[in-house]
């Protein structure tokens, strides 16, 4: 069982753990989140999930999963569940964040082909907590994340910086949520390539992007995102959730 590297961690603000989750975790992930996007696509289904078009796809055909940009709330839904409650996750998460936890934020990333990436960004930036931290990031590799389709990018120790100011991407018509920084030099920055079932933890003032896809293949992650118990949001999010997941 891997365990936490505190140096490492303190030094860059992420930890990338290969080999995590099994093939068969994965594949009922992505089947899942399939069949949720189609049945929303239908008007179907009844759960919390908030499913997001790809904006760099509008107006193309295709399965509905093939147009879909992310899909929230999924920490009470079946395998995304149980992923998150699993101790062999929250055991870990515990190390970096405290005992007792709440999974507030979950979302499958899709990347399909020409998926626009997300730009420069802290995620504490979206989080109006109190306290603000610890928040952890938690960050599966459904399909392998290589520099063509579009994996991440981080700019190790950057999560020592303060959260700074964020602008609009400036692409027109950018996929909901998206805002960027201009206001820090990322040529320290460096990939991070991850194989099926790699996990990367990483701290919520790290600042990271991903790149578009600009391959033939999806290139899908499943996130989650907690925080000690007892920490509130202090203006209510619409893709926020707070489960408490290890007591
Ligand atoms: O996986 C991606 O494309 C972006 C994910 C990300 O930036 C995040 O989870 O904060």
């Amino acid at each position: 069982m891997p365990k936490v590297d505190h140096d490492e961690f303190g030094r860059s603000g992420y930890l990338r753990l290969p080999g995590f989750a099994d093939a068969d975790t994965c594949s009922q992930m992505l089947d899942r989140v399939v069949e949720i996007a189609r049945d929303r696509a239908v008007g179907l289904g009844d759960g919390p999930s908030i499913v997001l078009p790809e904006a760099n796809l509008r107006g193309r055909g295709g399965l509905p999963e093939q147009l879909v940009s992310k899909v929230f709330k999924l920490h009470r839904d079946s395998v995304f569940e149980a992923f998150a409650r699993d101790p062999a996750v929250t055991d870990l998460v515990a190390e970096l964040v405290g005992p007792r936890l709440d999974c507030f934020l979950s979302q499958f990333i899709f990347k399909n082909p020409g998926a626009w990436g997300q730009p420069w960004h802290q995620d504490s930036v979206y989080f109006p907590f109190e306290p603000p931290r610890p928040i952890l990031g938690v960050w599966l590799a459904v399909t392998e994340a290589t520099l063509e389709n579009g994996c991440l990018h981080v700019v190790p120790g950057s999560h020592l910086e303060p959260v700074h100011p964020h602008v609009e991407d400036r692409r027109p018509g950018a996929n909901y949520g998206y805002i960027e920084i201009v206001d820090h030099d990322m040529s320290a920055a460096v990939p991070v390539l991850m194989a099926p079932g790699d996990l990367l933890l990483f701290d919520s003032h790290l600042m990271h992007r991903s790149t578009d896809n600009v391959s033939d293949g999806i290139r899908a992650a499943m996130v989650y995102h907690y925080a000690a118990t007892g920490t509130v949001e202090t203006s209510p999010g619409l893709v926020t959730d707070f489960v408490t997941v290890r007591g």
